[in-house]
């Protein structure tokens, strides 16, 4: 029978228990101790085999180290959790009063802002925003808007034609006699769009633009009218007074017809790229409404006239932003759109 050594057990026990740097280096010290097969347990085994007297002695230090060894693991078992505890609480710990990071917006393209700021001041004077297709009929894009087959001012438009004589619009125009085919005088209506022509390109020209067409019917609606609400939009969008001019012009579907241009704000009037060296930029076509066009859309012309006009949506935005070249606002290149 081995000499047992309390004494050595509980010294060599404290200090792997002192010297446990986490739960499982001191489940290991428990393990080797206390566990069935632990040093301990061994110790205590062993005794039966002793005489009583030391039985006894032996048994009651044996057990009081147990329950003092099972006293100290647990003590070290929650400074150790706490110190655990500790250290996940410094690693994970968040901020939560720091603002969080703000997700990268977007902004409307300067042509949408433009377009929506026209709508708005329009909207503002009575007129109703209305829709049409950008895919037509020659007769809604060309005959019902007087200009027959043959006729030379077709060639006004660079068409795109299509199958089935479909075409793309080459303006916003024939939306003025889908609205008249279905609605009674009297009204006002803007038709913003995109329109296709088959041009070539260059400092003012696209071949793919948007105007916004306007139509105002009435019993008694003048040339003077138009030049008041026209005037009107461009002092409430420019918000300052601009120089304009209204000259005579030909469209077949407006009799008599006229031109709208402003001031070049690019170049002040003294002429450039952008305004094909003029120092005006032609802005719209417009005109008063021709009889035949109220008659192919089923409206008497001895009952009703108006006025019509076509504004070039990227003029507005280069005089608005003095931009001297339309092909800037389809390259999507963000250091110019993020100017806006
Ligand atoms: C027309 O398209 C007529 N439908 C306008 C109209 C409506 C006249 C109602 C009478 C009554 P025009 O082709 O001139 O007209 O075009 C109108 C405007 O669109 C021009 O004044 C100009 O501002 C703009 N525009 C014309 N061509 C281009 C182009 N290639 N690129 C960019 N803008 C253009």
């Amino acid at each position: 029978m081995p000499k047992i050594d309390i004494k050595s057990l509980e010294k060599r026990a404290e200090k792997e228990i002192k010297n446990s740097k986490n739960l499982k280096d001191l489940d290991g010290v428990y393990k080797k101790y206390l566990d069935k097969k632990g040093e301990l347990s061994k110790v205590l085994r062993s005794l039966k085999k002793l005489p009583e007297v030391k039985r006894t002695k032996l048994g009651k230090k044996a057990n009081e180290l147990k329950v003092y060894l099972k006293k100290i693991i647990e003590q070290k078992s929650k400074k150790l959790k706490e110190i655990s505890r500790k250290q996940v609480y410094e690693k994970e710990w968040i901020d939560i009063t720091i603002p969080a990071r703000k997700p990268v917006l977007g902004h409307l393209h300067p042509l949408t802002q433009v377009k929506r700021e026209m709508e708005e001041i329009f909207q503002l004077m009575g007129f109703s925003v209305i829709e049409g297709p950008e895919m037509e009929t020659e007769w809604y894009n060309f005959d019902a808007l007087n200009i027959p087959k043959d006729h030379p001012a077709r060639d006004l438009w660079d068409t795109f034609y299509l199958k089935n004589r479909l075409l793309l619009r080459t303006h916003t125009s024939p939306v003025q006699i889908r609205y008249m085919e279905k609605n009674n005088p009297p009204f006002r209506i803007i038709v913003p769009g995109r329109i296709f022509r088959h041009e070539a390109t260059d400092a003012y020209h696209e071949f793919n633009f948007y105007q916004l067409e306007g139509l105002m019917l009435d019993k008694q609606v003048s040339a003077a009218n138009f030049k008041a609400i026209i005037e009107e939009f461009y002092r409430r969008f420019f918000k300052k007074s601009v120089k304009i001019r209204m000259r005579p012009s030909y469209f077949p579907f407006v009799e008599p017809g006229f031109e709208i241009d402003m001031t070049c704000t690019v170049c002040l009037g003294k002429g450039c790229p952008a305004c094909g060296k003029t120092g005006w930029q032609e802005m719209m076509g417009a005109g008063m409404v021709h009889p035949n066009v109220l008659k192919n859309s089923g409206l008497n012309p001895k009952n009703w006239q108006g006025f019509a006009f076509g504004m070039g949506v990227e003029r507005l935005v280069m005089m608005k932003y003095k931009i001297n070249d339309i092909r800037f606002l389809y390259k999507n290149d963000l250091r110019f759109l993020k100017q806006f």
